[in-house]
């Protein structure tokens, strides 16, 4: 009878793995294509969640803007029309202000300090944040330092900015920054390759991957390595469907995807020499070393402009300044 029993049990721990979960697929957004930040983040993430639960959690990747654009994957992912995204920061900017301090002009002086900042409890306070929209934060995933390209001139000091009509991604900050540096900046959500081509605008700016995936090196001939922001992905989850889940669950999924953008991100790194060099290669014209330091002198006054008013945002500002000097 006991061994009756105990192979009983043997036999419900055989099976139990498989329901220890609940069956379910995550719907995840991305704005961008296969091979893209966004996406090596997001496959990463389904490799490990349908491994960790053999498969009986799913994720589907909605990729390149199939269920609409960063804000609009915002909107679903709050009303649970979709549960998880891979989003850019700066489109969290308008629910969010408090997200604009990622963001700030010359913030982090290298990937090392980004990491230390954002894996860390001033990070924890921004994810922490967006529940009162609706978010789960779950961690940061990236895009990378965003560097300049345009179809005019080689940018090699703001001056050389004056008048462009830069593209910029659907943020106040985004705007005055590029205000600040004399641009003419032109909100718009992605993609931009079609606006770039027809002479729409004269430029944009991100990191290099983007130059290369979408091979704006066929239409934009000058890059300058301005580095003016560093720019994260927000790995998020809804809050209404996170809080039916299980603890357990709960723990596993947001391990999985901090996993998987720490993954990414020295995925992203890693390749970054290569695609400078491959850029080069294919035509464009680089500036490599601008004065950074006339680009920086640029925004003295930024902490005080309304967009940081929020008290807030402007007190965790100050405190992620401090702790990156
Ligand atoms: O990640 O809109 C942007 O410029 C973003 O960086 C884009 O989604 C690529």
């Amino acid at each position: 009878m006991q061994k009756l029993l105990l192979s009983v049990l043997i036999g419900c721990f055989c099976i139990t793995p498989l329901t220890a979960f609940g069956a379910m697929t995550i719907k995840l957004g991305v704005v961008t294509k296969p091979g893209s930040a966004q996406n090596i983040a997001a496959e990463k993430f389904k490799d490990l969640i349908e491994q960790k639960t053999s498969g009986e959690i799913g994720v589907k990747i909605y990729h390149s803007a199939s269920l609409g654009n960063e804000t609009e994957l915002l909107q679903q992912i709050q009303l649970n029309t979709i549960q998880m995204g891979v989003i850019t920061d700066a489109p969290f900017d308008t629910i969010n202000p408090i997200t604009r301090v990622i963001s700030y002009p010359f913030l982090f002086k290298d990937n090392a300090q980004a990491d230390e900042i954002l894996d860390g409890p001033l990070g924890q306070e921004i994810l922490t944040a967006l529940e009162a929209q609706g978010f789960k934060g779950l961690c940061f995933s990236e895009n990378g330092f965003r560097n300049l390209t345009n179809n005019r001139r080689l940018v090699r000091t703001p001056a050389d900015i004056q008048g462009l009509k830069i593209r910029v991604m659907a943020s106040p900050l985004q705007k005055i920054i590029w205000q600040t540096l004399g641009a003419n900046p032109t909100p718009m959500p992605w993609p931009i390759y079609t606006e770039l081509e027809q002479g729409v605008i004269d430029g944009q700016e991100n990191p290099l991957w983007v130059m290369q995936e979408y091979k704006f090196y066929e239409i934009q001939k000058y890059m300058t390595l301005t580095r003016h922001v560093y720019s994260s992905h927000i790995d998020v989850a809804s809050l209404v469907w996170w809080l039916t889940l299980p603890a357990e669950t709960q723990t596993m999924i947001r391990e999985a995807m901090c996993e998987a953008a720490r993954f990414q991100r020295r995925d992203n790194r890693e390749k970054d020499a290569a695609r400078l060099a491959f850029l080069k290669e294919k035509g464009m014209q680089v500036e490599d070393t601008p004065n950074l330091g006339d680009f920086r002198a640029k925004f003295a006054q930024l902490q005080s402009n309304d967009i940081y008013s929020d008290a807030k945002v402007n007190d965790l500002l100050l405190r992620i300044i401090a702790a990156t000097r």
